[in-house]
């Protein structure tokens, strides 16, 4: 029996993943959607046979045939859709951010310490991303040694209308948060944001790009540049800088042509094209993993340590000077 799903969210993400358990990945089908626009959960029901449409998310948890839970609406509305699903007890896979602040994190790692067991895997797919997979592997080798620091590079085309220059840290950064501690194995421990003039290129008001300093328990530095408005393509790089060699993920281009005397290559133009492989393969994990009855990846606490770094992080955009992170003790459920 395929895992039967409820996705919460039909935009961009919720759509894509849609399509991804439909026709991509194995051992799960959508069973229900939700969407506070009816019309277009309806839309993105009617490309799967058997789905229903709702606009209350519990509505759609509460459909014949839901085992699961995959949340992608926006971030404010993570909150009471866990907690909707945790009345269940129905394992959740939530796009990132878990909750856009530490407090709401907070609530949603009580409710799931409550249940007694894990329900949640969070959507930071940089983790299923093969280069990363690969850095990853390098670090925990110990071949470099002890790293240093990490240099991160972040950049969008554009950025959606509803874009806020806090929103560079919650949203955007908020990767190079969760990929910077579990890269490193360390906490978050202060913030610094420093910004330039803004680009001309990017939308009135905001402050884009930013440059942000993340400092951590094992006193490493990881720095990112975030661009959200840089006009020419979607590119994401890491190097990692350690005590024995560094190494670098992210200049990939999989083709390289020679012609008319230029060399050069095709920069993705969005993270659906550029991660496509990690969300199959996080998605694919997911359902694997719950059919087992089990939960791996990213959980609640990462979320929970990603949204108290990203609320420094834009404590320290709007006041200036570090921010310290304050964590709460790791729980038992979550060691
Ligand atoms: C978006 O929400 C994402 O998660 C993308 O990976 C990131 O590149 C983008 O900046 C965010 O707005």
């Amino acid at each position: 029996e395929p895992l039967g799903v409820a996705v919460i969210g039909t935009g961009r993400m919720g759509a894509d993943h849609v399509r991804r358990i439909d026709r991509v990945i194995s051992g799960a089908r959508v069973v229900a959607v939700a969407d506070t626009d009816a019309e277009r959960a309806k839309a993105v029901a009617a490309t799967v046979d058997g789905c229903t449409a709702h606009t209350d998310p519990a509505a759609a948890m509460a459909a014949a045939g839901v085992d699961a839970v995959l949340i992608a609406s926006p971030g404010p509305a993570h909150e009471a859709a866990l907690l909707a699903a945790f009345e269940r007890d129905l394992p959740v896979l939530c796009e990132k951010p878990l909750t856009p602040d530490a407090a709401g994190a907070l609530r949603v790692m009580e409710a799931e310490q409550a249940l007694g067991h894990r329900r949640v895997q969070v959507g930071f797919m940089r983790r299923y991303d093969a280069e990363y997979v690969k850095l990853k592997a390098l670090l925990t080798s110990g071949q470099l040694g002890r790293p240093l620091m990490l240099h991160n590079r972040h950049r969008n085309v554009a950025s959606p209308p509803f874009f806020t220059s806090a929103m560079l840290i919650s949203d955007s950064v908020a990767h190079e948060v969760d990929a910077t501690r579990w890269l490193l194995g360390q906490e978050i421990t202060a913030v610094t944001v420093l910004r330039p003039t803004p680009s001309s290129g990017a939308p009135e008001g905001l402050s884009d790009p930013q440059f942000v300093i993340l400092e951590t328990s094992g006193g490493a530095l990881s720095d990112v540049e975030i661009f959200v408005n840089c006009g020419f393509g979607y590119q994401v790089q890491a190097e990692v800088v350690c005590e024995r060699g560094t190494a670098r993920i992210g200049d990939g281009h999989a083709l390289i042509t020679n012609m008319a005397g230029r060399w050069g290559g095709i920069i993705a133009q969005d993270f659906t094209e550029r991660f496509a492989q990690a969300y199959d393969d996080e998605v694919q994990a997911w359902v694997d993993s719950t059919r087992r009855g089990e939960v791996t990846g990213p959980g609640t606490w990462d979320g929970y340590a990603a949204a108290a770094v990203c609320e420094a992080g834009v404590r320290a955009l709007e006041q200036g000077g570090r921010v310290d992170v304050a964590l709460v003790d790791r729980p038992p459920l979550y060691r």
